[in-house]
């Protein structure tokens, strides 16, 4: 040990309290210099060693380094203590660019519902709506299914230990309506259905219809066509033809299907319509006297039309969805292109 080291440590222990960056880092340093184990205590150890000439020197540079290092120790200390932490010390650049985190879309059937209910209401319809559990009578008794109809059964309806059931369509909602108010009537009625099918590529247990009703003095089967023809119109084009099957529904007397045709090939035949040109979009007909008695409205007073269409189906020949399994898998990347 000399002097020329003793200045050497100095500078050295001076610069490591500088850089001391918290009061862990400060502690650490003391430590290292001050503690029991520190340099200090052993180059105070080692001074007997020294030449008796340089000794009192080097004891006074010893404790001059001892006074130093504890002076700039407190200073730092200090320092630090009025800093603010590193946390409070992160400051926010206003004019960095935000970060962009996409932006969230509307569900197909979402969006084909809104995009229905829009057109209806141009039509003068409003929006009604029930409740997704159903008592047999609203679902089934009052829409003229007899008991025994194979709709009924358990191995096609979800029934709950009271009797009660899950929605099978949202034609209930309708009949609620009318058990409500006098016509006329001009409502659609879009919702959850439910129904003990196994799923598979075009079988959802759980889909999405959307129903109309209108009821007043003469409604016929002319209006019927008039108003879905301008939905088909609106809904896929003005140069999309309509047309009109006769069919069977428990709850429409005369009942039809209805097709338009097919937007992608405009009838001429392509793998979306199976070659027919055809795409069957809704289920309708007039409905029938049975139902309006079961609401208590006079059959010799009011006709009316009744429509339901399925807006899976129609997702899936609007967008190409080839397995109706894909809307509800919730593959943002999937539903994101829609
Ligand atoms: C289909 C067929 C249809 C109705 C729904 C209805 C409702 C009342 C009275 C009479 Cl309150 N009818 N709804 C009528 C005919 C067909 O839906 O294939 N839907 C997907």
């Amino acid at each position: 040990m000399n002097i020329k080291n003793i200045t050497e440590i100095q500078d050295q222990a001076l610069q490591e309290v500088e850089a001391a960056s918290d009061a862990d880092a400060l502690e650490a340093v003391r430590i290292r210099y001050l503690g029991r184990k520190g340099l200090l205590p052993d180059l105070m150890k080692q001074l007997k060693d020294v030449e008796p000439a340089q000794r009192p020197e080097a004891g006074k540079r010893l404790n001059e380094l001892k006074n130093a290092f504890q002076e700039r120790f407190e200073a730092r200390k200090t320092e630090l203590e009025k800093a603010p932490s590193p946390a409070d010390k992160t400051t926010f650049d206003v004019t960095l660019p935000g970060s962009w985190r996409g932006l969230g879309k509307k569900h197909p059937i979402t969006q084909l519902m809104e995009r229905a209910i829009e057109i209806f209401h141009s039509l003068g319809f409003t929006v009604a709506d029930g409740p997704d559990i159903e008592t047999a009578f609203h679902n089934f008794d009052a829409l003229n299914h007899p008991p025994g109809h194979p709709a009924r059964d358990e191995t096609d309806t979800f029934y709950l230990s009271d009797g009660d059931l899950l929605r099978t369509h949202t034609s209930p909602v309708q009949v609620r309506y009318m058990l409500a108010h006098k016509p006329p009537v001009r409502i659609i009625a879009p919702g959850r259905c439910y129904r003990r099918d196994t799923p598979d590529a075009t079988h959802s247990a759980n889909f999405h219809q959307i129903e109309g009703l209108y009821v007043d003095r003469q409604v016929s089967l002319a209006d019927l066509k008039g108003d879905l023809t301008h939905f088909a119109h609106e809904a896929m084009g003005p140069k999309t033809k309509v047309r009109f099957r006769p069919h069977f529904f428990p709850f429409t007397e005369p009942s039809v299907e209805v097709d338009f045709s097919c937007h992608v090939c405009a009838g001429d035949g392509c793998r979306v319509c199976k070659q027919s040109g055809w795409i069957e979009i809704a289920g309708a007909g007039i409905v029938d006297p049975n139902v309006f008695e079961a609401v208590g409205y006079d059959t010799r007073e009011v006709t009316g039309y009744a429509f339901g269409m399925g807006l899976e189906r129609m997702a899936m020949v609007l967008f190409g969805i080839t397995d109706i399994r894909h809307l509800y898998e919730n593959d943002l990347r999937y539903l994101g292109q829609f």
